[in-house]
């Protein structure tokens, strides 16, 4: 029976390097003979991604707990295909998943429990690689762009509600180092952590 892949989600503070890491994470496993692909959310190219997109470049306005849900929803959509793929052996790479969903919208003010509910159900991680990088060091790679939530005083906001959703899978990466070096301790931690993952590797699970 082939052995399912992992699902590895990276998730962090805005200009942590997600997308960086994701991308190398995803080489160095392809090189070394492991099925892998990448995975991204908000998928942008969806009809729920389109009007996510839309709302994120400020050209489209929504209630908070509609775009809450919208986000949800981009996640949901994805899930037959990817918990097929997983259970076919392909390991997923995921840049941002539920836990930004629930960072960001109780940032700006919606009850904590009330952003976890529509995403319960979802594929649970094996492990949570957050690269953490402090607001100042964010600020340093070229300042916050023209999205939506690029702006410092929510950035902080969003950090600290991403501690309170932190458990045990989640593994804290030092994102001011340089990108070879958070390469590197991605890889360390993956590395070390693999093994014990493949020996207790159950059927998927939904949180
Ligand atoms: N959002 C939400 O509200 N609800 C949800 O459910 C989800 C998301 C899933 C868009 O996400 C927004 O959606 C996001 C959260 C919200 N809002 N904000 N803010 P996105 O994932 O599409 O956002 P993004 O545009 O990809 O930005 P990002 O993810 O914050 O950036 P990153 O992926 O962490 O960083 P990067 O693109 O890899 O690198 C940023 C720059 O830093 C780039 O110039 C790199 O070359 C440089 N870089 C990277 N690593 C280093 C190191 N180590 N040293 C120096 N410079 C570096
Ligand atoms: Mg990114």
């Amino acid at each position: 029976m082939t052995q399912r892949g992992l699902l590895i989600v990276v998730e962090g503070c805005d200009r942590s390097g997600k997308s960086t890491q994701c991308d190398i994470l995803v080489n160095s496993l392809q090189q070394k003979g492991i099925d892998t692909e990448l995975v991204k959310f908000p998928d942008r190219t969806t009809q729920t991604g389109k009007m996510i997109d839309s709302y994120l470049q400020q050209k489209s306005e929504l209630d908070d707990h509609a775009i809450h849900l919208l986000f949800s929803a981009n996640r949901w959509e994805a899930m037959k295909t990817l918990s097929e793929k997983l259970n076919n052996g392909k390991t997923l790479v995921v840049d941002r998943y539920a836990f930004s969903g629930v960072a960001f919208s109780s940032a700006k003010g919606l009850d904590l429990e009330w952003c976890r509910n529509p995403d319960i159900g979802l594929l649970t991680p094996d492990i949570v690689l957050f690269l953490d990088l402090s607001i100042d060091d964010a600020e340093k790679r070229g300042g916050f762009g023209d999205e939506r939530y690029e702006k410092r005083e929510l950035q902080i906001k969003v950090r600290d509600q991403f501690m309170k959703l932190k458990d045990d899978s989640w593994k804290f990466i030092d994102a001011s180092q340089s990108k070879e070096n958070v390469e590197k301790e991605i890889w360390n931690t993956i590395d070390a952590t693999r093994n014990l993952l493949q020996d207790n590797i159950q059927e998927l699970q939904f949180n």
